[in-house]
């Protein structure tokens, strides 16, 4: 394999969101973390070049519920991709695991059934510290902010495979 392939492979690639139409979908639950992930979000779109009007919001309950909406949306034909934000605590809920573990499997369920990428931004975390430390204002860690990159970069991927 040619080296500069290698070393174009390991740094995130140029985004460009131009026309791209993207849907988020955030869970109620904890919902002084999940806005900060969604304000994230909603940067990490604007920086990728998404416009304000293409960018959905919808909220459901909890995590538990994130992937049904979220196929929804990746079905409707109407989006490029989709972005789940959710905040699951492990030091509030009993059922941590199975909260945490249905969300993850429903997302990666639906982006393969439909082949629409649906991102992970779901904070999993010990503590509520922790999930702050990982929702943060513009310059700091936001997993949110994240997550618009990864939706926009696997946008993109994904469209170029199957020109
Ligand atoms: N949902 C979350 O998003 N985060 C949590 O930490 C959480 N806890 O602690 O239970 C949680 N539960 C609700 C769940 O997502 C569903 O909304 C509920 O079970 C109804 O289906």
């Amino acid at each position: 394999m040619a080296r500069d392939v290698v070393a174009a492979g390991r740094q995130a690639p140029e985004l460009d969101g131009t026309g791209m139409r993207v849907a988020i979908v955030c869970g109620r639950f904890n919902d002084h973390v999940t806005i900060r992930l969604l304000q994230g979000a909603q940067r990490g779109l604007d920086a990728a070049g998404v416009g304000t009007d293409d960018v959905t919001v919808e909220w459901v309950p909890g995590a538990f519920e994130i992937p049904i909406a979220a196929k929804a949306f990746a079905e409707s034909g109407k989006v490029d991709a989709v972005i789940g934000l959710g905040c699951v605590i492990r030091g509030e809920t009993t059922h941590y695991e199975t909260v945490a573990g249905e969300c993850a499997a429903g997302i990666q369920r639906a982006q393969l059934a439909t082949g629409v990428p649906i991102v992970f931004g779901v904070l999993t975390t010990e503590d509520l510290d922790q999930a702050m430390a990982r929702s943060e204002d513009a310059g700091g860690h936001n997993v949110g902010e994240e997550g618009a990159a990864t939706a926009v970069e696997m946008a993109q991927l994904l469209r170029r495979i199957r020109a």
